[in-house]
């Protein structure tokens, strides 16, 4: 579908402004000082740590089962929520898996409707990607396998049905899965799963009164929430029992992007990006993160102190302009996430933190000869075209990897961008005055209005005409209202199947 060039302040000048304005007002009231987002206040409630999942392994290869199931969970103190999870009410367990491992999930559909579970962040054939071809349908079980050839990284799973992938992540569908290898294994960094190294998967939900979820999509915004949850609960609180904390912050919040900090602006260390390891650690006193990133950051604790990881006001809005023509994307907003107590007193030293990390993440692929390509992201589509599940956007013949171009054409909108099977550098990220976090390997940027990134992508090579890869916007109601294209891997010269997937009946 080709798009016209509109002007979207003209545009909000019409019906939207208002229930935008009305929703922005809402979440200002629930995040001023006088009052605090609904499920805050009060005795916080302990941290839940998502269970690992347990895997059959066998040598080197391990199968997981993962069933997508409803039940009721208490992500506020006072009511019962109807929710979504994996092998539970809501989230999923943490997958593990090392370099090298084949690996097999078996997904059995115990839902009501059609879903799909998508490895964010895995290099992986086309049929096991799980993306909007690969439905599992009610009472299905879908059992995609692969060889891992990531190297150490916290990745994650999460439904990717076309247009309803942000309805099944607010609902609960996501969950963390950890790779490791010899490079992780080295490190003399916090690796104790629910003690000293803890995933804290990061959303956001608006409830009605009753309690239950809010699915209403706000105009332009979708799901963006007006309550913090972290792990699936309000008002966390995490004892931590050992001097130095290493969290895998993971944004699966639909549209929300949080500037991490800690109450007394404390210094904490970053170590890995979304795709892995960075080559040293880097002190930051704020870390943004956008939806769908993962950051690694360790944080050292003294006995008997109270902290609390908290999001704070985005220096200059993030770059979006602050009228009541612009919708409010929530980049004023300030709020508490997790409190943290500090050790006992008589809790070990912590070590000195490493001053490398992987010195493999400093290298550059090798970009001679590498082919550039051009992306520009308007309003909901990428170059002036929406996701069609038929259309292949690009051909990749080759092994090497591709120079990509992307930039955000929205003066007024933040957007970002995500490529499945691939990791990539960032090698520039400019027209923007905002300073974004660019480290490492990454597999999604954030891009304020305006900016344009150029990517280094390497992309798993497993040629498949018939199986393609979605790269999108990871703003979910961005990438359901269509901006999201798709591109293919074939051998050199070779052209995409007549039919995608399973075809067009999702027939299999
Ligand atoms: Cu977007």
């Amino acid at each position: 579908m080709q798009l016209p060039k509109v002007d979207r302040r003209m545009f909000f000048k019409g019906t939207g402004v208002v229930v935008a304005s009305l929703a922005a007002s809402r979440f200002l009231a629930a995040c001023s000082t006088d009052s605090i987002p609904r499920g805050y206040g009060g005795e916080p409630r302990p941290l839940p740590i998502p269970p690992l999942a347990e895997g059959e392994r066998d040598g080197n290869r391990i199968t997981y089962r993962l069933n997508a199931q409803a039940g009721q969970s208490q992500i506020l103190p006072d009511v019962a929520t109807s929710t979504w999870g994996f092998n539970g009410a809501h989230l999923g367990p943490t997958l593990t898996a090392r370099q090298g491992d084949e690996v097999t999930v078996e997904i059995t559909n115990q839902l009501d409707e059609m879903t799909t579970i998508h490895w964010h962040g895995m290099k992986l054939p086309g049929q096991a990607d799980g993306g909007p071809h690969s439905p599992i349908e009610p009472g299905e079980t879908w059992s995609p396998s692969w060889t891992v050839t990531n190297t150490a990284a916290t990745l994650w799973y999460h439904p990717h049905p076309h247009g309803l992938t942000g309805l099944h992540a607010y609902r609960g569908l996501a969950g963390a899965f950890v790779i490791e290898d010899e490079v992780s294994d080295s490190l003399d960094i916090p690796t104790d799963y629910g003690v000293d190294d803890i995933p804290l998967v990061l959303m956001d939900h608006r409830f009605h009164e009753d309690g239950s979820l809010d699915e209403e999509d706000l105009p332009d915004l979708g799901l963006l929430g007006d309550t913090p949850t972290v792990n699936g609960i309000t008002n966390a609180h995490f004892d931590a029992t050992t001097r130095r904390v290493r969290f895998r912050v993971l944004d699966g919040s639909n549209m929300r992007f949080f500037n991490l900090q800690f109450s007394d602006d404390r210094p904490f260390q970053v170590i890995a990006s979304d795709s892995g390891f960075l080559a040293e650690p880097r002190e930051v006193t704020s870390l943004i993160i956008g939806p769908g990133e993962r950051w690694e950051i360790l944080v050292d604790l003294e006995p008997g102190e109270d902290i609390t990881l908290r999001s704070g006001a985005f220096p200059e809005n993030f770059g979006v302009p602050d009228d009541e023509y612009t919708p409010d994307f929530g980049f004023a907003d300030s709020f508490d996430l997790l409190t943290i107590a500090g050790p006992a007193e008589d809790a070990a030293q912590a070590p000195a933190i490493p001053g490398v990390l992987d010195p493999a993440a400093r290298q550059e692929p090798d970009l001679i000869d590498a082919p550039e390509r051009t992306f520009i992201l308007n309003t909901f589509s990428i170059n002036d075209q929406m996701m069609d599940m038929q259309r292949v956007d690009v051909v990749i013949d080759h092994e090497g990897p591709e120079i990509w171009e992307v930039t955000n054409d929205n003066s007024d909108w933040p957007h970002n961008f995500h490529i499945h099977n691939a990791r990539f550098r960032v090698l520039s990220l400019v027209g923007t005055d905002v300073e974004v976090p660019t480290e490492g390997w990454k597999d999604t940027v954030s891009l304020p209005p305006g900016a344009t990134t150029r990517l280094a992508v390497e992309f798993g090579y497993y040629p498949d005409p018939a199986w393609p890869y979605m790269y999108h916007c990871h703003m979910l109601y961005h990438e359901d209202q269509g901006m999201m294209g798709q591109f293919i891997i074939v051998e050199p010269g070779g052209q995409p199947a007549e039919q995608l997937g399973h075809g067009e009946s999702h027939a299999h």
